[in-house]
């Protein structure tokens, strides 16, 4: 049944019944984040992972250690789940425990980074939310893994390199579970809207950009027939998609769990050249 209907009707009909209607839909995502995903050369980076509302005050969510995390080079996997860390994360509104990762990138290529976070218990919507998140991190400009298909339980399958998106360009995606395509997947998309501090693990307090309406904070769009998605990315800054419900796991605890596949990309902004003259 929960498939049948979309996870914010779900939880705006909880909302609706409880006595709080303020807030609108809270879109949760895991996020896997470093701040450039373009980088010259490898060595080591530090990788934060606070799950989150990050166009909304960036609550922090408390979650327990991550079941998965790992790395795919050149089609090579690379286990890095002894190398998570359990660290705080805070924001304007709270602190929560959250993870993090130093990880070595060694060579030019994609990096492609893939955490299973543990199911999450969402009391106000009475379901459990395992997210499945992709960030791909790019070194030297060789472009080798970003549009390989991991066959996950619940992945997003760019047809568009996340990490080399101009502001004002569109990024294409295709949800799949296991490999297959999933027609009119639901997907929640969010600005970063608080620049992570990544010295002191904490969301800045001042937002990057005013959203007109609480309609801005999550914007749901939906896949067409052969799951493929395609959105336009007005600013500069990371996005994130996140997939719902999409996974074959539909119960956890003897509750209903939510299966959702997340995907993190960076769109820069376009500069003009220092010696530039406008064309006439
Ligand atoms: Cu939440």
């Amino acid at each position: 049944m929960f498939n049948k209907i979309s996870r914010s009707l779900a939880l705006a009909t909880v909302l609706l019944s409880s006595s709080f209607v303020s807030t609108p839909t809270l879109a949760h995502f895991q996020m896997v984040y470093t701040p450039d995903l373009v980088r010259d050369r490898g060595g080591l980076i530090n990788l934060k992972m606070p799950f989150t509302h990050p166009a909304d005050s960036g609550h922090v969510m408390t979650v327990e250690t991550p079941e998965q995390f790992y790395m795919i080079k050149k089609g090579k996997k690379t286990d890095l789940l002894a190398d998570v860390k359990p660290s705080k994360w805070s924001s304007a509104d709270n602190q929560g425990d959250s993870y993090e990762a130093d990880v070595k990138l060694r060579g030019l290529g994609d990096y492609v980074f893939v955490m299973q976070m543990a199911p999450y218990m969402e009391a106000s919507e009475d379901i459990y939310i395992q997210q499945i998140t992709k960030t791909i991190v790019n070194v030297g400009g060789l472009p080798t893994d970003w549009n390989e298909e991991l066959g996950l339980a619940a992945e997003i399958v760019p047809l568009t390199k996340p990490y080399a998106i101009f502001a004002g360009g569109t990024f294409t995606g295709v949800v799949k579970s296991h490999g297959k395509a999933v027609p009119f997947a639901e997907i929640e998309v969010e600005y970063v809207n608080y620049q992570p501090d990544m010295k002191n693990n904490r969301f800045s307090d001042q937002s990057n950009i005013d959203l007109p309406a609480d309609l801005f904070v999550t914007m749901t769009i939906f896949a067409d027939a052969n799951g493929t998605f395609t959105f336009g990315i007005p600013a500069a800054g990371h996005w994130g998609f996140a997939a719902l419900g999409v996974g074959a796991d539909t119960e956890y605890n003897g509750k209903e769990l939510s299966q959702d596949a997340v995907i993190w990309v960076q769109a820069h902004e376009v500069t003009p050249s220092q010696n530039s003259q406008p064309s006439k």
